[in-house]
């Protein structure tokens, strides 16, 4: 079984104006051990080039590098991982590709979709929303902490929350029985913040959060 951070950090180039590069580096200064690499915008060429740069700085760090969605990409490049939502490439496809050694994390928005993501090989099962979130576009309806504490009843893996998750909200979900929180605009500054700064302070960010965890 793995054992993961308690934040899972994952990069938004579009609440930054920063490059992935630039945000992993920043992440991993500021602590965080597991980064994924979320970018709906990159081409599939921009992002194996990414995946791989980010690999030089996180294989440095002795950090885990998981690609959001594509399992072809973490193959060619090499990542540590893959993370599936409920619509893209099942856990038994990723995992014929990719093999036993590599990570691979599930979505999950219901206690029906957490129960059958129990009986794929995924390696760490998310839940949530938690919290309304602006991050993703057609998210699913808020599941609250009352998901948390289900899933955890029944569960046999890692078990991470997403969804409008910050340090202020964390305790309350570690609470509920979450092993990791993962996180995106909790990371970043706030919209008007970032109008005012050339150099966004993910650092800082990535590591109060990992301070109060
Ligand atoms: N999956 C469920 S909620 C979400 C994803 C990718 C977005 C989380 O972003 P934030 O900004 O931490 O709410
Ligand atoms: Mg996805």
């Amino acid at each position: 079984m793995i054992e993961l951070p308690k934040l899972y950090a994952i990069t938004d180039c579009q609440l930054s104006n920063c490059t992935n590069i630039e945000i992993v580096k920043m992440m991993l200064d500021g602590g965080a051990r597991i980064i994924q690499l979320r970018d709906k915008e990159a081409s599939s060429r921009e992002l194996l080039e990414q995946t791989r740069d980010c690999l030089k700085l996180t294989r440095e760090a002795g950090a885990m590098l998981i690609v959001n969605d594509r399992a072809d990409i973490a193959l060619t490049a090499g990542a540590d991982g893959v993370h599936l939502g409920q619509d893209d490439m099942t856990v038994a496809d990723a995992r014929e590709m990719l093999g036993e050694d590599k990570i691979i994390g599930l979505s999950t928005h219901s206690i029906d979709q957490f129960r059958a993501a129990l009986e794929t090989s995924a390696n760490y099962i998310t839940v949530g929303p938690v919290y309304p979130t602006m991050t993703k576009e057609n998210s699913a309806p808020v599941v609250g902490l009352d998901l948390v504490r289900e899933a955890k009843g029944l569960a046999d893996r890692p078990l991470v929350a997403i969804g409008g998750i910050n340090h202020e909200r964390a305790p309350e979900v570690f609470a509920a029985g979450a092993d990791c929180v993962a996180a995106i605009s909790a990371l970043y500054p706030w919209p008007e913040v970032l109008e005012l700064t050339s150099r966004p302070d993910i650092t800082g960010s990535v590591r109060r959060f990992i301070e109060v965890i």
